[in-house]
């Protein structure tokens, strides 16, 4: 296995640091102790924790306006891996990576596979790409793909799934996670009801060609690109899509996909209770689908959803397995450092929720105690549990100090010189 980040430097770093986080882990241990809580318990399952890093998240993105990219930044599949690796060098929670295409350009599946075990980097869930016409392309997705009133443009963007499904085999990927931009602009465009229908057999389509032991995402979304219908608007839709399909297609939530001020975490408690949650396309927004880093705007929402998520784990719920990912748009950020701040951002949501008492917050629910459960919750919130985080990278080889690390090892400036910019013009849109 090849390490991007030299081992000597995070050792040399963490170094520096070490006295004061035994010093913090310990005081940590000690509180939580009083609360029967064992601290290594946590940092061993925050130690497990995954999160997907998705692959056009490496690059700078931007919007309709402008994009301004950064020095250094990956202008493949091959060098998006190699930024991966670096996150997962520091973070130590990264080790899957999620690809898009066509976005990523590839000729030779086994050389990429080998790549990515090279860097100790596995295959997350592989997205489609239905929502923009590729070069040359013959049928166009510009009145929508899986649901076009044309069948042409429907089988293309079915046989693009199809080969979505290929090569995911290649890398040893399980899912397929399905987002299209089809929707409508005016009133009266679409007929809703046979375009969901035109959808569903499209979908039908895809499903029969899934391995047996994959499973197929369905990704909602409210508006955008389409903007006054889209055609699995919300996980109603979703969830009709999904049960209609069976048991192998599940909803994934993207958390800036819904109405502001939508409860989330109870979509995610429904969808858990009928075995329909797939996995997450985790980031934060202000106002819609603004891909801001995870956590950065509200992590108390981040921890309510983890709440539901590590409630289902503690009842062991049947059929709960849901994929972890980054979703996010950098644009003033250097996306390695977005990505490893997010990551951690998430795992803290998912360690702070570890420490809920769940035993009596059941009992204040069962006592109609609305204080308590609510302080309960935020008893566990409030708790920093940073030094847990820290521990769990120390651990597992990754650096206490992932972003100072990361400066210190001055890894963009080494690789744009290898690197050529790209160019500040056009659409970085993701
Ligand atoms: C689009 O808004 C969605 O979040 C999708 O997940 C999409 O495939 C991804 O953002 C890349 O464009
Ligand atoms: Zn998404
Ligand atoms: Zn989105």
């Amino acid at each position: 296995m090849t390490q991007r980040i030299d081992k000597s430097l995070i050792a040399d770093e963490n170094a520096q640091l070490l006295s004061d986080l035994n010093e913090d882990y310990q005081a940590l241990g000690n509180k939580l102790a009083r609360n029967d809580i064992n601290i290594e318990d946590i940092t061993e399952k925050a130690q497990a924790f995954q999160i997907a890093v998705p692959s056009w998240g490496t690059g700078t993105g931007g919007t309709r306006f402008a994009r301004f990219p950064g020095e250094g930044e990956p202008r493949n599949i091959w060098e998006k891996l190699e930024d991966s690796a670096v996150i997962n060098d520091l973070s130590q929670c990264t080790e899957r990576v999620s690809p898009h295409f066509p976005w990523d350009k590839v000729d030779d599946f086994t050389e990429l596979k080998q790549f990515s075990d090279e860097l100790n980097l596995s295959w997350d869930s592989i997205n489609s790409n239905t929502f923009q016409d590729q070069p040359g392309q013959e049928h166009s997705f510009k009145y929508g793909s899986l649901s076009n009133t044309s069948a042409e443009s429907r089988d293309l963007a079915i046989a693009h799934n199809l080969d979505c499904i290929e090569w995911g085999k290649a890398l040893g990927s399980k899912t397929l996670t399905v987002w299209v931009g089809d929707g409508s602009n005016h009133p009266g465009q679409q007929h809703f009801q046979s375009a969901f229908e035109r959808y569903l057999e499209s979908m039908k389509t895809i499903y029969a060609g899934l391995p047996s032991d994959w499973e197929l995402h369905i990704e909602h979304k409210m508006f955008e690109p389409a903007f006054y219908s889209t055609i699995i608007q919300d996980w109603g839709s979703n969830i009709l899509a999904a049960m209609e399909l069976g048991p192998q297609a599940k909803s994934l939530v993207d958390l800036g996909h819904h109405a502001p001020n939508v409860n989330i975490e109870m979509i995610v408690s429904r969808l858990i209770q009928f075995k329909k949650l797939g996995g997450f396309h985790f980031n934060d927004s202000k106002y819609g689908d603004d891909d801001l880093d995870s956590g950065s705007l509200h992590p108390y929402q981040q921890f309510l959803i983890f709440n539901e998520l590590v409630d289902a784990q503690y009842r062991n719920q049947e059929g709960f397995s849901p994929n972890y990912m980054l979703d996010q748009s950098h644009n003033v950020t250097d996306p390695i450092e977005s990505l490893m701040n997010s990551a951690a951002s998430v795992q803290r949501s998912f360690v702070s929720a570890l420490l809920v008492d769940r035993e009596k917050l059941s009992q204040y629910q069962q006592d109609n105690d609305a204080l308590m459960a609510s302080n309960t919750l935020k008893n566990a919130f409030n708790t920093d549990v940073s030094p847990i985080l820290a521990m769990a990278r120390l651990r597992k080889g990754g650096a206490i100090d992932p972003i100072a690390t990361y400066r210190k090892a001055n890894y963009r400036s080494a690789v744009a010189v290898k690197r050529p910019s790209s160019g500040g013009n056009g659409s970085g849109i993701v």
